[in-house]
């Protein structure tokens, strides 16, 4: 049997889908009459503290999100596999963002708005994509599809991971030894990796100031899809303010819904998205679980298990 427990989506609307796609399989949702041991599924997104209470015949634990740095932190997930959402559409829609903003950023979007507003007609030549460096931390299934989509517009790529990776036209660097060189040669800094101990704060003014300076007018940029908690927002701040950033896309945040009285809603060069840069479809996601559900019941092992060691 799957239980969903979904928060802050509409969980009856993937209910009816699930049902419709695992029929008979049985699907429930919290408040219908199920024995919670007969649970093997559970589909989650923000679990309550009570979520997993009862299942003691937990087979997966199956997350909605991508990210499950949150999941992994619920204090009784149970020791079942964590199995998370990994799918061509969401990975499209992220490199949708990724594309959107670098080149935003690439032609200094920034200066000519505000010449714009100024009424004021002051040409300058952006540099071309080949010479224009985009830099992504985080190597993984939607830091490869950025570089895939990115690499036909022209940009030079480079990547940083925790394993050195091996990717046509992107020069690959790994690990913290590595982490400064490849800093130093990125115009425009995308981050798409999970949020972990090791990564937490990795966005901050010291790394900021270790990016490439000279060759984007205004200053490097950096474009957070991540976690907001691999940013410091107060560095942020001021990093914008002093030059040493010439502008940031921000579409995760410390604390979220951003606070009201965050200063960065008023940056001018701060470009903020409410958490929106990629969705997990109903569409697709039903049809990635339903699949790794019936594979399992058909003895098949579960595919993009979550590595709680790693924390990601
Ligand atoms: P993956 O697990 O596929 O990739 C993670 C990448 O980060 C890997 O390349 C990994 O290295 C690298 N990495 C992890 N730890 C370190 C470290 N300490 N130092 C250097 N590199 C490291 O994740 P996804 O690509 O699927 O997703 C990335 C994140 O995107 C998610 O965790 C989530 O937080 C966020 N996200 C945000 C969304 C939004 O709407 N804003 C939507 C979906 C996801 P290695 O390859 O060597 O293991
Ligand atoms: C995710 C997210 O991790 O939406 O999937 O942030």
């Amino acid at each position: 049997m799957l239980l969903l427990h979904l928060n802050d989506v509409n969980e009856a609307s993937w209910a009816e889908a699930f049902a419709k796609a695992l029929h008979p399989y049985p699907v429930v949702r919290r408040g219908n009459d199920f024995d919670p041991t007969d649970i093997r599924y559970v589909f989650v997104w923000k679990p309550k503290p009570d979520a997993f209470d009862g299942l003691t015949g937990l087979e997966a634990v199956l997350s909605l999100g991508a990210g499950v740095d949150a999941l992994i932190k619920h204090p009784k997930l149970p020791d079942a596999p964590l199995v998370r959402f990994v799918d061509s559409d969401l990975s499209q829609r992220m490199s949708d963002y990724v594309v959107a903003h670098v080149t935003m950023h690439h032609r200094i979007y920034t200066r000519f708005r505000a010449d714009q507003k100024a009424r004021r007609w002051s040409q300058f030549y952006p540099p071309s994509a080949a010479e224009s460096t985009v830099g992504i931390m985080g190597m993984g299934v939607l830091g490869q599809d950025a570089a895939r989509r990115l690499a036909p517009l022209g940009f030079t790529l480079r990547s940083w991971s925790r394993t050195r990776k091996e990717v046509e036209g992107v020069a690959c660097f790994a690990g913290d030894q590595e982490l400064d060189a490849f800093l130093s040669g990125t115009d425009i800094l995308v981050n798409l990796l999970p949020l972990t101990p090791e990564t937490t704060g990795i966005l901050n003014y010291e790394n900021f100031g270790k990016l490439r300076r000279g060759n984007l007018q205004g200053g490097p940029v950096i474009i957070n899809a991540a976690r907001g908690g691999h940013q410091r927002e107060a560095d942020i701040v001021k990093a914008l303010a002093d030059g040493t950033l010439g502008a940031a896309s921000l579409d995760v945040f410390e604390q979220e819904p951003l606070p009201q009285e965050s200063p960065l809603w008023d940056i001018e060069n701060c470009y903020i998205t409410p958490h929106i840069a990629a969705i997990s479809d109903e569409k697709s996601g039903v049809r990635y679980f339903s699949k790794i559900i019936a594979d399992h019941r058909a003895g098949k092992p579960l595919i993009n298990v979550v590595d709680r060691n790693r924390g990601y």
